[in-house]
């Protein structure tokens, strides 16, 4: 991807936050958005699965109840983040939008790999295959106990397939964003403290792309 976009000017940046449930992503991204907001820089927030009202309905049916295998949930995970990136993210960082998303390719290599058993090195090829139409620039991993991370949860009240999975499902997935991002050099934040703790360790590691 090329740094600047001739006819917009400086091309945008895309930034990942992941991480297990209830580690604060969504709290992190929009205080991000906010100090960004604050150094001048348009930003956008956005969420996979979701992002666009194709993407949004498959988000339904992917965290609603039907039965699937774990390669059809790695492929319709990564169907639509292909179409989040064409369709929404590519065109925000053109026209020089910073973009900010809860989520990306590591949820699926935690969640349907390592969490619920899809061969390893066929999810993150398929992943590398969809992330190829328009990678990030910057992904960090924040970490978080998942006991923790489920009192937070049950403080917020919310239940869907993913968060009824047990301990022992969250410990893998958490498990694995260390491995996953030990392996790909990935900046791995803890989440333990309060919010605006967090979003000054995450600071850290976005500011050097302003
Ligand atoms: N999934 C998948 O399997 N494969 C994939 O490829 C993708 C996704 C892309 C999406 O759910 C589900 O899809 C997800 C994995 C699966 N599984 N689940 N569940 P989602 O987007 O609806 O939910 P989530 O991504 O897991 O987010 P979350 O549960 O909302 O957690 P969070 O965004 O990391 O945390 P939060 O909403 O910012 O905070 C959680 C609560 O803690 C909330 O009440 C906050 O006010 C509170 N909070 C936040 N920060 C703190 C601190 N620092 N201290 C105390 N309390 C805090």
């Amino acid at each position: 991807m090329n740094d600047v976009d001739g006819q917009a000017g400086v091309r945008g940046r895309y930034v990942i936050v992941e991480g297990g449930e209830g580690v604060g992503k969504t709290t992190q991204v929009v205080a991000l958005a906010q100090r960004l907001s604050e150094a001048g820089i348009d930003c956008e927030v956005v969420r996979e699965p979701g992002g666009d009202p194709f993407a949004e309905a498959g988000r339904e049916l992917l965290l609603g109840e039907l039965e699937r295998t774990a390669p059809a949930e790695v492929l319709a995970f990564n169907a639509l983040r292909a179409q989040l990136l064409i369709a929404v993210i590519e065109p925000l960082l053109a026209t020089g939008t910073w973009v900010l998303s809860d989520r990306g390719r590591l949820s699926t290599i935690a969640y349907q790999g390592h969490g619920a058993g899809a061969d390893l090195a066929w999810t993150r090829e398929i992943c590398a295959m969809t992330v190829a139409l328009c990678p990030p620039d910057v992904e960090v991993v924040l970490d978080l106990d998942p006991v923790v991370a489920a009192e937070r949860r049950t403080m917020r009240g919310d239940d869907d397939r993913f968060e009824r999975m047990d301990l022992a499902f969250h410990q893998r997935v958490a498990e694995a964003y260390r491995a996953e991002a030990a392996l790909a050099g990935i900046e791995v934040v803890d989440a333990e403290g309060t919010p605006a703790e967090i979003t000054d360790r995450l600071w850290r590691v976005v500011s050097p792309l302003l």
